[in-house]
């Protein structure tokens, strides 16, 4: 995952050789960096603030003369990416949920997104995430809209060992994340899941239902989840989503097929909103609490 992104970052890094650095001779490499970050899905802006956020670093300061120009280059690649991702939203879900069962409060999270992102999968590790970690949950099937999904769902519910609350196909999708609320709050489950049907922007009827969705169970979270491999459409998406929804935070799954990784750097900067986690594959164990050092660690361990 994320190699070309490292690898664009890496053949940076080699092509600069002297600690003498001038506008001028690095005018190359940068031009380059922004192209293969482009080229991996980093939406063209915040390529763009990349390379202007690497140069101004690498001609603010000066190498000292016992070190390496690589170990310094580097270093400053990992500040920008640090600039970029926003270090100051740090998102601790655990403590959130918590801060709520202090309150004998269910923690509500919606998820939101096109069809076949990986909502579904993505609750069922979460579900087993929370679990993990002894916190109970409880999931709505509040996807009523497409054939087989509740029967989905269900077996998911089965293989992690939750609860799942449904209607009937066609029902509202609203009043079945109400159920689930109201399950939660009787029997102090700690957070209630809601899934929801996959649709398309253009698709105007199914976004004033998920706006009702939204503004029925008021949630602590809505999470917009994102398949990495749509790449740049991730980020048009969300914010298309967000004309509906006040998203806050993200999720990228399929993490684990997306080779080029941009658009976790475009994902983040452009909402400015947290990645809280990263499917990183099929299984129920396959999802990682998304942070800076650990993206640092997959582009620019080189
Ligand atoms: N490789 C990989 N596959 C994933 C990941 N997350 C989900 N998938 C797969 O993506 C496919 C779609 O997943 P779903 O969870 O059904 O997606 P969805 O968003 O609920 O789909 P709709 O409800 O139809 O909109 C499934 O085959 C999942 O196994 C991931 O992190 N990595
Ligand atoms: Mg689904």
């Amino acid at each position: 995952m994320f190699e070309k992104l490292k690898s664009g970052f890496k053949t940076f890094v080699t092509k600069i050789k002297t600690k003498e650095l001038n506008e001028e001779n690095l005018a190359e490499p940068l031009e380059e960096l922004k192209i293969s970050l482009v080229k991996n899905d980093v939406a063209y802006f915040v390529a763009d603030k990349i390379g202007d956020l690497v140069k101004e670093k690498l001609l603010g300061s000066r190498i000292t003369r016992g070190s390496k120009v690589d170990t310094f280059l580097k270093g400053v690649i990992r500040d920008t990416i640090k600039e970029i991702l926003d270090e100051s939203r740090p998102f601790d879900i655990l403590e959130r949920v918590r801060e709520k069962a202090e309150d004998d409060e269910p923690y509500i999270m919606v998820f939101l997104g096109v069809n076949g992102t990986g909502k579904t999968t993505t609750i069922a590790k979460l579900a087993n995430y929370f679990k993990k970690n002894k916190i109970s949950s409880v999931i709505a099937a509040s996807d009523t809209f497409r054939a087989g999904s509740i029967e989905q769902l269900e077996k998911h519910a089965r293989k992690v060992g939750v609860r799942v609350i449904k209607h009937e196909y066609k029902s509202d999708p609203s009043s079945v994340a109400w159920d689930a609320i109201a399950h939660a709050q009787a029997r102090h489950v700690r957070v209630v899941l809601v899934d929801t049907a996959g649709r398309q922007v253009m698709d105007t009827n199914l976004m004033r239902e998920m706006k009702k969705i939204v503004d029925v169970t008021e949630p602590d979270l809505v999470v917009y989840v994102g398949d990495a491999l749509a790449g740049n459409d991730v980020v048009t998406q969300v914010q298309k989503f967000s004309d509906y929804v006040p998203i806050n935070a993200s999720i990228l799954t399929k993490i684990d097929a997306d080779a080029s990784g941009g658009g976790a750097l475009s994902v983040s900067f452009i909402t400015k909103k947290p990645i809280i986690f990263v499917g990183t594959g099929q299984g129920y164990n396959d999802i990682a609490p998304f942070n800076v050092e650990w993206f640092l660690k997959k582009i620019v361990d080189f």
